[in-house]
């Protein structure tokens, strides 16, 4: 056992500063003559690492020892942004670094400015699981992650004439002063290949290549508590005696290091273009390299600890192991811990396969056809044949199940099949269907999202197995999306309530209510917020050049860009607002109210409607923000490269967001949750968590409009019938923007897809022109709502006291009653 030294940092400013210079000087990765803020900034971090190296060492102690049922989130994003403020925050040494900085010449909150945000991750799904992590660990839940180390993260987006353009972000070009590699901790990881009987009946998966899995370990620390608990992401390595080397000395340098290459590949991005046979093998092999890595982890790590009892007892696995794939990108886990347990360990099919199936659970994430994850049968065969054998399997058994005990889902068996074999010449992976029959539990993350699951896309499975079906609301950590991120508004909290426990209660923030009508806490509540829009306002002016006026109405909508999510519909009530405005006389624009709407998000690189939504965006704003009739009336910027750090800014800095996404298309959401706690007014749909959100801030406070998830589909079967009839505003707004006034940009196929020709089919699929003229009238209702700014206060405080439900260490003592069940193991 590692001996155990004191406590290496000290918790008072002189100490700190102190072991900052220690690390300056001897973990050094900078000339010895810099101690500039950058060399500051690795400085610290490291300092601050020590504390974690502390704690998670004593807690992975604490769990090796106690052995409970340990939870694994398996998960191919994590987005978790800046990890200095949140640790420093976490452990109560925030005061402590700010003062020993300053001791050394700088100031904390310049220094954390320095790290760049670690983007594994794409969108919501992604930042969930980071706020999962802070929560398991706040919680002292028994509880891991595993993800990928992906050279480049999400890619950085730039704003030219032309648009969106993405570039690599490197993360890691220097280093993450975060991560601990662990040189014993490698695993092999095979690729294609072919499957050999063996005599005895048993099977061999042999030849192929075999790439190094190696771990990295980022420490989680939990809030006021000790237990610190891991992200291990893995890093894809070829060894050396894969190296040529007598290849090499004969000039052939690339096919030398063949296997090295393949092995750089792996982690080099998240989600790379799939349309290829390549692009598909490589997606499926990253998938397959995170499940088995985890997965002979987890198996190691369960025979360590029932190696100390003295028995090795397979029965125990899921009483001491709860998997959960986030989404269907780790569903590879269930055949590979089939093979594991069958072709390594010996174990029978049934046995395996009761094992594998009260171990595994599965969240769904979206209903979005084109994001329910199918596989080409051939390309799984060839990359993962052992596996391919599993998964027909497991088919087969499926239906000969359905046959025995369901006849009267006869007809259906082909649609609910793992293998879909309706076209014999594209044979496809059904991977939701796998994760289904493969769980003893499936959710989805709001409850309309979660009736949509069991009353439609998984009506026939849910009929079949009621019980695995159940819902887990998204949640936000309050730590990062609160406390952090909004220290003017968290004091006048914490000063209201006479207590800083909301940060792990957040019911408590119900408290508030009781003020809502005070005065005095209208006027700090609204100081609050205007210092975080002029923080806002400061840095819009720095990366867009565009200057705007903190006393205008702040209005933001930032997320991923996606024809549902209808940043069309926004952009163009703002076109619509802009033609108001300049026809309106100069008397007459003293009513209007003043706004700046901004926009952020990123497009998928190959999406082009999604990029030339943010064409018009950044068309727009060129034209309005220039026009003298306007002046700061109306200004509409696109925030550009919106990531972890932005969303720290933009958040708190705002009063109105927008969540507007077509009824029953947005699974959840959680930057409405977010916004909502930082008392920023939501206009939006019935949608995803919207319909909880609206239920508990109370309808009055929340600007709703637009169809009803249950009157879609009639309304899209109208909308192509041709008993549609637009609203001339409507009309007129998609003329205006035809009209040249936004530049020359060819803008036609963004007006096709509200008219008839998109690649969703006939008609405005996503109901932009229905809920057009709804969503204006909303609109009207905001401007009203702000002109009375004791009304506004009031409903921006009643929006943070109602939002206690949405906090992720709710979510996260739901899923460890309800689908792991685990308990608390706090380290003493
Ligand atoms: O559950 C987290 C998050 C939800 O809040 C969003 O509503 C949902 O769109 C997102 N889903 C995904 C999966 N892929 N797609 N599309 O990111 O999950």
């Amino acid at each position: 056992l590692v001996p155990t030294i004191a406590h290496p940092t000290p918790e008072d400013s002189f100490g700190v500063a102190a072991n900052i210079k220690y690390h300056a000087h001897f973990s050094p990765h900078f000339s010895p003559v810099k101690f500039e803020p950058e060399q500051a900034f690795y400085s610290t971090a490291e300092s601050v690492r020590d504390t974690l190296i502390q704690r998670w060492n004593e807690t992975y102690a604490h769990f090796h020892e106690v052995n409970p049922k340990q939870t694994y989130y398996l998960s191919m994003e994590y987005l978790q942004g800046r990890a200095l403020t949140n640790a420093v925050g976490n452990l109560g040494l925030t005061d402590a670094y700010a003062a020993a900085l300053n001791r050394l010449g700088y100031e904390l909150e310049n220094i954390v400015e320095q790290e760049r945000d670690a983007a594994l991750g794409n969108g919501g799904l992604g930042r969930l699981a980071s706020c999962f992590l802070d929560s398991m660990a706040t919680l002292n839940l028994p509880a891991w992650g595993y993800g990928l180390r992906y050279k480049y993260g999400l890619f950085m987006q730039k704003i030219t004439s032309k648009g969106q353009e993405e570039y690599a972000e490197d993360w890691l070009e220097k280093f993450s002063p975060w991560e601990i590699v662990r040189h014993d901790i490698v695993y092999p990881i095979q690729f294609f290949g072919e499957v050999q009987a063996q005599p005895n009946g048993s099977v061999k998966w042999i030849n192929g290549e075999v790439i190094q899995a190696l771990a990295y370990d980022v420490p989680i620390p939990g809030y006021k508590t000790k237990n610190t608990i891991s992200l291990r992401i893995w890093d894809a390595r070829a060894s050396a005696k894969d190296f040529d080397l007598y290849a090499f000395n004969d000039g052939h340098h690339e096919k030398a290091a063949h296997l090295h290459s393949k092995a750089s590949q792996i982690c080099t991005i998240l989600y790379p273009g799939d349309t290829t046979e390549d692009g598909k093998l490589l997606r499926l092999k990253q998938q397959y390299f995170l499940c088995s890595a985890s997965l002979q982890d987890i198996i190691a790590r369960f025979k360590e600890r029932q190696k100390d009892s003295n028995s090795l007892n397979w029965r125990q696995f899921p009483n001491k192991v709860a998997v959960q794939m986030n989404d269907t990108h780790p569903t590879l886990g269930i055949p590979e811990l089939m093979r594991l347990l069958m072709d390594i360990e010996g174990l029978g099919w049934d046995e395996a396969w009761s094992i594998t199936s009260s171990t595994v659970a599965y969240t769904n994430h979206t209903v979005l056809p084109e994001a329910l994850e199918k596989w080409p049968q051939s390309v799984l065969a060839k990359l993962l044949p052992r596996h391919m054998e599993i998964i027909a399997e497991i088919d087969k058994q499926f239906q000969a199940l359905l046959h025995t005990k369901r006849p009267d889902l006869e007809s259906k068996i082909s649609d609910l099949r793992v293998i879909d074999s309706s076209n014999p010449n594209k044979v496809v992976i059904r991977m939701a269907h796998l994760c289904v029959i493969s769980s003893h539990t499936v959710n989805g993350v709001a409850e309309l999202h979660s009736n949509i699951l069991k009353n439609e896309l998984f009506s026939d499975f849910s009929s079949l197995w009621p019980h695995k079906f159940q819902n887990k609301t998204n949640g936000i950590t309050p730590r990062r999306w609160l406390r952090f991120c909004s220290p003017e508004l968290s004091t006048i909290i914490t000063k209201w309530l006479r207590t800083d426990k909301w940060v792990t209660n957040l019911d408590l923030l119900r408290g508030l209510r009781e003020f809502a009508n005070d005065k005095q806490l209208h006027k700090e509540w609204a100081a609050a917020k205007l210092a975080a829009k002029v923080r806002l306002a400061t840095y819009i002016l720095e990366v867009t050049g565009v200057k705007v006026d903190p006393s205008t109405l702040f209005d933001t909508q930032i997320k991923r860009i996606h024809e549902y999510k209808r940043q069309l519909l926004n952009i163009m009530g703002v076109i619509y607002r802009y033609k108001k405005i300049k026809e309106m006389s100069p008397e007459q624009r003293i009513s209007v109210v003043p706004r700046t709407v901004m926009l952020g998000g990123k497009a998928f690189a190959t999406y082009a409607q999604a990029k030339r939504i943010v064409k018009l965006v950044t068309d727009v704003g060129a034209v309005v923000n220039n026009d003298p009739d306007v002046g700061d009336l109306l200004k509409v910027v696109f925030i550009p490269n919106y990531n972890v750090t932005v969303a720290e800014l933009a958040i708190p800095g705002s009063e109105l967001s927008q969540h507007i996404s077509t009824a029953g298309m947005e699974a959840s959401g959680t930057s409405n949750m977010k916004f909502a706690l930082n008392g920023c007014l939501i206009i939006g749909t019935l949608d995803g968590a919207n319909v909880e959100i609206r239920e508990e801030i109370g309808e009055e406070n929340f600007f709703l409009f637009g169809a009803r998830a249950d009157d879609i589909v009639r309304l899209r079967k109208e909308r192509e019938q041709g008993k549609f009839t637009p609203d001339p505003r409507f009309e007129e707004t998609q003329d205006y923007i035809l009209s040249g006034v936004f530049g020359s940009f060819n803008y036609q196929p963004l007006i096709d897809s509200l008219e008839g020709n998109s690649g969703y089919g006939r008609g405005d699929y996503f109901l932009v022109g229905y809920d057009f003229p709804s969503y204006l009238d909303a609109k009207a209702k905001v401007d009203e709502a702000y002109i009375d700014q004791d009304k506004w206060t009031k409903m921006s405080i009643l929006s943070t006291a109602g939002s206690g439900k949405f906090s992720s260490d709710r979510t996260i003592r739901q899923y460890a009653k309800d689908i792991w069940h685990i308990e608390e193991c706090q380290v003493p």
